[in-house]
């Protein structure tokens, strides 16, 4: 059967302070996600865009979560976009947007597994491990939480959407490339018992090994989300993200990364987030997240 793979755009930074990640989708496009996948051999349907409210004005900074309101409501539409991608056998790849939309797609990834008897596995592909609480957020921006939320810890009208109230468990998830982290965050790194694949870690033992132990409780029944955070990559390489810290995989190493995840073939389905063209040179970032698609989704050299 051939895999079908649907496109899922969500063009909002209502999680972010700095704007522009709204173009996001269009971005992808742009840079030919979909031929890229259909290249492969996969059935590729863009469904377009999801609708949701602005956020033109930035809300106060004195609000622990700006936009509240405005990241439920695209939350609840990638909710159920997601969820019926899944239920159609489709691999669903949400195009964000910003990261905290991993919050909705997560939720329902996460139902749907339940519903089937699947062990879920999370990768956070990220320069940051996005696990602050309004308690210990320096920023107040939405798209620094989403795993929190989803380990139980968030705003009650972000929780509980899976069906119950932890929507992954501390051991579902795996972090990799981090290399910023919040004095807070590292207390819930350590209280959760987070498996942290940071750039340290990387430097010393190299994509390979890291990828090796992460993707080792992966079997032939397991559903693996990627949550792909284009801010991971060095920003030599993906120079249009809002939040960038120097120090990141190269490109080269981040192809290594998406062929191992490949060679498991059980990616069930994606976010990609964070791609701010308002920022980027030549839409290369776009074509970056692109061409390391392709490699996630099995294209190999020979
Ligand atoms: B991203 C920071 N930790 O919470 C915060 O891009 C940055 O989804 C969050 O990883 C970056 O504001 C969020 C300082
Ligand atoms: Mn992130
Ligand atoms: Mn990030
Ligand atoms: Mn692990």
């Amino acid at each position: 059967m051939q895999t079908r793979v649907h496109l899922i755009g969500a063009p909002t930074d209502v999680g972010a302070s700095v704007r522009g990640c709204s173009m996001g989708p269009e971005a992808l496009r742009v840079a030919g996600i979909a031929p890229a996948l259909r290249q492969l051999g996969l059935e590729v349907q863009d469904q377009g865009n999801l609708a949701g409210p602005l956020a033109l004005e930035r809300a106060s900074a004195h609000e622990p979560h700006h936009n509240l309101e405005e990241v439920v409501a695209w939350n609840r539409a990638v909710f159920d976009a997601v969820s019926l991608s899944l239920a159609e056998d489709a691999v669903p790849v949400m195009m964000g947007g910003d990261h905290c939309l991993a919050i909705g797609s997560i939720s329902a990834v996460a139902a749907h597994c339940r519903r089937e008897g699947k062990p879920l596995r999370v990768l956070w592909l990220d320069a940051h491990t996005d696990v602050n609480t309004e308690a210990t957020s320096p920023s107040g921006n939405l798209h620094g939480m989403p795993v929190a939320c989803l380990l139980g810890r968030g705003p009650a009208a972000l929780s509980g959407w899976s069906g119950s109230a932890q929507a992954i468990r501390a051991q579902d998830i795996d972090f990799l490339g981090i290399r910023s982290v919040d004095p807070g965050e590292r207390l819930a790194i350590r209280s959760f018992g987070l498996s942290v694949y940071d750039m340290r870690y990387i430097d010393e033992h190299g994509m390979r090994a890291a990828m090796t132990e992460a993707l080792m409780d992966v079997d032939d029944n397991t559903h693996l989300h990627v949550s792909f955070d284009v801010d991971c990559l060095d920003p030599a390489d993906a120079p249009g993200v809002g939040t960038a810290v120097r120090g990141g995989p190269s490109y080269r190493e981040m192809q290594l990364c998406m062929e191992m995840i490949a060679d498991t073939g059980r990616l069930g389905s994606l976010d990609v987030v964070e791609v701010n063209p308002a920022l980027d040179v030549r839409n290369r970032t776009a074509e970056v997240a692109v061409e390391l698609l392709q490699s996630l989704f099995g294209q190999s050299t020979l």
